[in-house]
């Protein structure tokens, strides 16, 4: 058994790839426990996950065999987790305060902003109508397709001028690694959104995270092909 269990998604999900990513870039072996959406056996509302992992019946959730089997969820919080504990450079966290707000404001508007509203985004566009019988609100799509394109457009803005096209410190931090899944998986909303050719910093960036090895083998193992 590897040190650590991630649990990931069977599917395209964003989130637990991120955790892979930190995992891969730090030389940290682990396992990848594929979960399926819905209910029962296998999922992510599976009582044996959610009593043992994660209670809030969402992946990623993270086992680190090597700490007594300390058990962490939510993505951002794994990242700080890794980052704290096994990367004693300081490189992907940030060495002081300073540096780790900076790294932790564009975690925050990741977690809280690009996921949640690109999230709904693609449910109301791929998925309402198949769960509700009923074709979903324009105005609701509206909303959301005008809120992601204003995150995007933050983010393009900072990164024009971003110090070595990171987002945060001048360097690869986990940050990087929670924005690139999310504007990858983005390519669910289809024409809804813009394509990255309007936002050429966006586009050069995911282009320079794309190319790095922790990436590439964080989505070969923990992603499986769409
Ligand atoms: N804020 C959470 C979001 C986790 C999340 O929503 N994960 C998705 C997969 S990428 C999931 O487990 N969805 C299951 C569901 O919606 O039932 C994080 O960053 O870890």
């Amino acid at each position: 058994m590897a040190p650590f269990t991630l649990y990931t998604h069977a599917g395209p999900g964003p989130n637990p790839v991120k955790v892979a990513m930190a995992l891969e870039h730090l030389g940290l072996e682990y396992d990848c426990v594929p979960l399926g959406f819905g209910e029962g056996k296998g999922t992510v509302k599976d009582p044996e996950y959610t009593s043992k992992v994660n209670p809030n019946g969402r992946v990623p959730g993270l086992i680190d065999h090597k700490n007594n089997d300390f058990t962490v969820w939510e993505s951002a919080a794994i990242l700080r987790y890794l980052a704290e504990k096994y990367d004693a450079s300081g490189s992907l966290a940030g060495n002081t305060v300073e540096e780790r707000a900076d790294v932790n404001k564009w975690l925050a508007w990741q977690v809280s902003g690009l996921g949640p509203y690109q999230g709904q985004l693609v449910w109301f566009l791929a998925f309402h109508e198949g769960a509700h019988g009923e074709k979903p609100n324009q105005s609701v799509i509206a909303r959301y397709q005008a809120e992601v394109e204003r995150l995007r457009a933050v983010l393009e803005k900072h990164l024009a001028s971003a110090e070595n096209g990171f987002v945060a410190l001048g360097r690869l931090t986990i940050a990087d690694f929670a924005i690139l899944p999310w504007l990858k998986i983005s390519v669910l909303a289809g024409p809804a959104l813009k394509p990255f050719d309007e936002y050429p910093a966006i586009n050069a960036y995911i282009k320079k995270l794309e190319a790095l090895p922790e990436v590439q083998a964080a989505y070969k193992k923990a992603v499986p092909p769409m």
